[in-house]
């Protein structure tokens, strides 16, 4: 089992040198030892960034599921594969062994192909987190389909734009779903979204809140009707290793969103191999991540990394503050969690409520905490560690992205000296640079530029959907023959990576990546707006919040602006969701402006950010005089 489990730091050294200095034998040993392919590959690695073309086992044949459940039912049959904890914290939780979950797969994949879905079809999932969404996953990938899940919380609009993206043709979703005391018309949503998605022909439909809903004649099936009459036998389709599994959208600096394309088996083997290390899994181990599946971070760590090596993998429908902020532990001590990865902002969130709901529970259990989506500030981080983990819990700081499918830069716990609000070192395989303006590398420790991938990684994304050249134009034009992240990061004395933020037009907020031009064009939209610009502002809990400097049209007549920021702040829900709203909406003359008209939006930071003592150099603006102007309105 040679390289696959790190135990200590000299073998990582160890280990990442041999990854660099022979990636392909290394990633080989790792693919060969530790996964099932149906036929093995002919060439581990053919790669040309300034195509950019990145291919990983290429001619190996394989389905990922029968990696995830298949392989396990002979020694984990009835092991938990997911373990979900309802909404409700009274209502039972479910172990589904990796038996059921077979069974489940199966049908449901079945279904699929009765209703007409065919390798290579797009089916679009919009469920929140319940079974139904890890399995609607698992048995799109059963039968090559390829899965398209779209947050549960995104507007129907944003819901719309994706379906057409990608077009696909069925869509599955719930009745509704439960957010804490709240409930939500999901299904409503999806009816809104289908008005303009023309192509999509079939809605499944999980009922989980039993509610009273529209079901469109010929479209819409009711699920477990149709599971009931399914078999329990489905056959894996033989995928290549570079087919695709997923496509994910995330936030770009343009309006439409990217849809990341995933391939199959460099994927799988990249997610299962960091799942093991960076959680040191243990077969006996409860590994809870409490994103939503919505994200790269629960698709690769609530579903495939996890299932991959046969783990327990908690689910949870709820949300951090219901009935109370001591859910979490709660959940913690009954489940007896032994890994616990969540996100910056949801402990900044936690931190704020007494010690008391913390202390009420036996935290015992756990052995390695997690931190994923943003920069964790030092306050949170030891809020963490003390309280958390007890300081015998190490903390792991994974810095990545939907792109990179895996994480990139992580301590490894009990292996990997931790550092508050730092990532620490590459992980195996991974070979950042980081690089100046002008493109050069910087090399050598106590250096802070662009972070960038000299060589590719096995999970890395192959393109956006539909758009090659868009995928091309941001992440391998910035520097030549390198992978450009879009963050910056400075490397210490010792070559300990911090991440210091984005350094494009990507803001952060509650772990969310959000464009500023989808934000800003939905802005616009409002009929007495003329001209918007939105940037980010440092916020306690949220990391960032959005400020919004928006100029009205000139019509003559004066209008209420706390209804007017309402009203924008509507229309941003309508287009995107909740998740994007302003914090803060300033009304203003004029923006800063280059001479080729692009907003100096580094000024409006600033000033949102009421950080004004340093502006730099403004005397290049076409329009100067508007700086003081907004300097003297900020909010
Ligand atoms: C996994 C995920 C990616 C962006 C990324 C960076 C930020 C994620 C971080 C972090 C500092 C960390 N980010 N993890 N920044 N430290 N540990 O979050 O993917 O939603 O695509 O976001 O999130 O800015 O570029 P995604």
């Amino acid at each position: 089992m040679s390289n696959y489990h790190i135990k200590h730091l000299e073998e990582y050294y160890q280990v990442y040198r041999k990854s660099v200095r022979n990636p392909e034998g290394f990633w080989e040993e790792i693919a060969e030892e530790h996964f099932m392919w149906r036929k093995k590959w002919d060439n581990v690695l053919s790669w040309d960034f300034s195509k950019p073309e990145v291919k990983w086992f290429e001619g190996a044949q394989l389905n990922i599921t029968e990696n995830c459940i298949d392989r396990h039912l002979a020694t984990r049959g009835e092991k938990t594969a997911i373990l979900f904890e309802p909404n409700n914290p009274s209502d039972p939780a479910e172990h589904i062994t990796y038996n059921q979950l077979h069974q489940r797969v199966n049908k449901f994949a079945n279904v699929l192909k009765n209703q007409g879905v065919q390798k290579g079809d797009r089916v679009c999932i919009y469920l929140p987190m319940i079974p139904e969404l890890a399995i609607s996953v698992l048995a799109c990938a059963r039968i090559g389909a390829i899965h398209s899940v779209v947050f549960a919380g995104f507007s129907s609009t944003a819901l719309a734009t994706r379906i057409n993206d990608s077009d696909c043709k069925m869509v599955i979703t719930s009745d509704g779903s439960y957010r804490g005391a709240k409930t939500i018309d999901l299904k409503g949503i999806v009816d809104e979204a289908l008005e303009i998605c023309p192509d999509v022909n079939t809605v499944l439909v999980v009922k989980r809140i039993n509610t009273d809903i529209n079901m469109v004649t010929g479209r819409d099936h009711w699920l477990q009707p149709l599971l009931d009459a399914a078999s329990t036998d489905c056959e894996p389709e033989i995928m290549n290793a570079e087919d695709p599994l997923f496509i994910l959208y995330t936030s770009g600096s343009t309006g439409q969103p990217k849809g990341m394309v995933h391939s199959t088996g460099g994927y799988m083997v990249y997610a299962a191999y960091t799942f093991k290390n960076v959680f040191q899994y243990r077969e006996k181990d409860v590994y809870w991540c409490t994103a939503d599946i919505g994200w790269i971070t629960g698709h690769s760590y609530i579903v495939y990394g996890p299932l991959a090596n046969g783990a327990t993998t908690v689910m949870f429908e709820g949300v951090p503050s219901y009935p109370d902020f001591g859910r979490f532990w709660e959940v913690v001590q009954k489940h007896k969690v032994t890994q616990f990865y969540t996100a910056p902002t949801a402990i900044r969130a936690l931190a704020k409520q007494g010690l008391e709901l913390v202390e009420k529970y036996d935290l015992s259990s756990l052995k390695v905490l997690g931190s994923v989506g943003e920069p964790i500030n030092e306050e949170a981080w030891h809020w963490y560690n003390d309280n958390i983990g007890k300081k015998n819990s190490p903390i792991v700081d994974t810095w990545w992205q939907t792109e990179t499918g895996g994480i990139m830069i992580t301590p490894i716990p009990y292996v990997t000296p931790t550092k508050p609000t730092y990532a620490t070192l590459p992980f195996i395989g991974i070979q950042p640079a980081l690089m100046d303006e002008e493109g050069k590398e910087l090399k050598g420790n106590q250096v802070d530029g662009r972070l960038c991938i000299k060589y590719p990684w096995p999970s890395m994304a192959r393109t956006i959907w539909g758009n090659h050249q868009r995928y091309k134009d941001t992440y391998f034009s910035a520097y030549k023959n390198m992978y450009f992240t879009g963050d910056g990061a400075l490397r210490d004395e010792v070559g300990y990576y911090r991440i210091t933020g984005r350094v494009d037009d990507v803001i952060i907020v509650s772990g969310h990546n959000l464009g500023t031009a989808p934000i800003e064009d939905a802005v616009n939209e409002h009929p007495a707006v003329a001209e918007s610009a939105i940037v980010g502002f440092p916020h306690d809990v949220k990391g960032n919040a959005l400020y919004g400097y928006v100029i009205l049209k000139d019509t003559g007549e004066s209008r209420n602006h706390d209804n007017l920021r309402k009203e924008i702040n509507q229309i941003i829900t309508e287009h995107i969701g909740p998740i994007a709203k302003l914090d803060k909406i300033q009304f203003t003359s004029g923006l800063p402006k280059t001479r080729s008209g692009k907003i100096m939006r580094r000024i409006l930071r600033k000033i949102a950010g009421n950080d004004t003592s340093n502006l730099g150099d403004t005397s290049t603006l076409l329009n100067p005089e508007v700086v003081q102007d907004i300097m003297d309105n900020v909010l």
